[in-house]
């Protein structure tokens, strides 16, 4: 091969870098979700004001189900839950990135809950009134104006393999039972109590799981520097 030729093929692996940065970020995350919750959960995704989609939901916390989708860059994922407030209750899941096998848990720092106070009135479907109800709770938490006083950090329990749950299949021993802890309770997932549920998770993960640019341009730079130093031997 030429130098020319060679040269206009690193220009070209350089643009294609550049390029397929700014189409990952335009467009979506492919995620697969594996998730159970005691006692129920359903799983949303959707903007920060308003709930878009319905992915699931399961009353049963022996069981972990596993869903895929793909997350609009810049949306949030939102996991309504609500307990039995016997017991314990807890929220555990993993989040693989099918991009690049990045993976986060539901006792990830990112996540944020908030309180509603609405015990019994959890959206559990994709009707258009569970959809409403969501989406007036999600304002009302950005606006502060509800028992947790907007957004706040989660609390991790216990992890999986932890009684009363035992290890649940399908998702890592690195993940943790969390939730909301309405009265300082450094463990809330247990003994059974009503932290002013229903709750509402939500994390947007544009930050943790788009490729960098500044990776990819390094990456760019990089070759580029290889293809001077060749035309300076040259
Ligand atoms: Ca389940
Ligand atoms: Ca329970």
């Amino acid at each position: 091969m030429s130098f020319k030729n060679r040269s206009s093929l690193f220009t070209n692996i350089l643009g294609g870098l550049l390029f397929s940065g700014v189409a990952l970020q335009a467009n979506a995350i492919p995620f697969e979700v594996d998730i159970t919750v005691d006692n129920s959960y359903a799983l949303y995704y959707g903007t920060e004001t308003q709930a878009t989609n319905f992915v699931g939901s399961d009353g049963d916390w022996t069981t972990t189900e596993s869903y895929a989708f793909d997350l609009p860059t810049n949306n949030f994922i939102y996991v309504v839950t609500q307990s039995d407030i016997a017991v314990a209750q807890g929220f555990l899941a993993q989040f693989t990135n099918l991009l690049n096998n990045d993976r986060f848990y539901s006792n990830d720092p990112q996540w944020q809950v908030t309180a509603t106070g609405r015990y019994g009135f959890a959206p559990y479907s994709g009707t258009a009134s569970d959809f409403a109800e969501l989406t007036s709770q999600l304002l009302l938490a950005n606006a502060g104006n509800n028992p947790s006083g907007g957004w706040v950090a989660t609390t991790a329990g216990d992890g999986n393999g932890a009684s009363p749950w035992g290890l649940r299949p399908e998702i890592d021993a690195a993940a943790r039972w969390s939730w909301y802890s309405s009265n300082g309770d450094t463990n809330p997932t247990s003994p059974g109590f009503n932290h002013d549920e229903y709750l509402i998770f939500r994390i947007s993960v544009d930050a943790q799981e788009v490729p960098e640019p500044s990776g990819l341009l390094l990456m760019g730079l990089g070759l580029l520097g290889l293809c001077a130093a060749r035309k300076r031997r040259a």
